[in-house]
């Protein structure tokens, strides 16, 4: 199976193609990994160059993701091998006014994997609500933003688990596309992961340091 035509078929929201694509490749012995980021990441990377350049409109911005998840859901029982142990409890959502969640649901999937019993809170995730889950002992929360202007509510969700007294009984991490180390520094975030096998790294680490 050749990449490229998954890929293709991605940044058109073929749905169909792209799971029966992501088939053939996996019966043709490809790796997960390789799949997933020359197919269908690389996909809705050119997918927003193109939205950039005014080429493409939100509602094919919309079918392609479609698309891409569709793809994902087969890569999925590969790329999370069942893991014997649970690494720790995690919490992840995007967060209030951001819905993209294709990265979000990786990062989910790919810490689910690493042995994590993760709950999805959803996209446009409140910082009350993630206060909530910190309550009920979940030892790590994960955020993702997608936008520069919900990007803050990561911030405004630190400052209500210190307000809640819950920070220091739980580790924040961050990532996203817009995201930075730098800009989790400064909003006192215990970690960033800029991919989600990074994230999975990160969150073990942040766990192992508890
Ligand atoms: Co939106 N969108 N979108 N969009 N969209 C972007 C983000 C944008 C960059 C496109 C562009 O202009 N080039 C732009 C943001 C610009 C900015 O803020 N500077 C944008 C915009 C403007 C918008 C709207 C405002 C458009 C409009 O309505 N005018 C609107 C906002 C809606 C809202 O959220 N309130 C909007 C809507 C949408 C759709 C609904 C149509 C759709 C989302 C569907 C869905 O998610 N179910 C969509 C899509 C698909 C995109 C692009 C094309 C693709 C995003 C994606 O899924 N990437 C995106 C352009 C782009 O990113 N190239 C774009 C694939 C995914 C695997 O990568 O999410 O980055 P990503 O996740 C990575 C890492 O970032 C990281 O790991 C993941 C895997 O490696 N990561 C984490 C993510 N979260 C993490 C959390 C972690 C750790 C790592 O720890 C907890």
């Amino acid at each position: 199976m050749d990449l490229h035509i998954i890929f293709q078929n991605v940044v058109d929201g073929q749905a169909a193609e792209v799971e029966a694509g992501v088939r053939s490749a996996l019966a043709e012995g490809m790796g997960p990994e390789e799949i997933l980021n020359k197919g269908l990441v690389a996909a809705m990377d050119e997918v927003g160059r193109r939205f950039e350049e005014g080429d493409l409109f939100v509602p094919e911005m919309l079918i392609a993701a479609r698309a891409m998840q569709a793809g994902l859901q087969i890569l999925k029982p590969d790329l999370v091998k069942a893991a014997v142990k649970a690494a720790g409890k995690v919490a992840i959502g995007t967060v209030k006014g951001d819905l993209h969640d294709i990265g979000k649901n990786l990062v989910a999937m790919m810490l689910e994997g690493a042995g994590f019993e993760v709950h999805d809170l959803g996209v446009d995730v409140a910082p009350e609500a993630f206060v909530k889950v910190a309550r009920e002992g979940v030892q790590l929360i994960g955020m993702s933003a997608l936008l520069t202007t919900t990007m803050s509510n990561m911030e405004s969700t630190v400052q209500a688990l210190k307000a809640a007294g819950l920070r220091d009984q739980v580790k924040v991490f961050i990532g996203g596309a817009p995201v930075t180390q730098e800009y989790a520094s400064r909003i006192g975030a215990d970690g960033f992961a800029a991919d989600a096998s990074s994230a999975t790294r990160v969150a073990r680490l942040l766990l192992a340091n508890q």
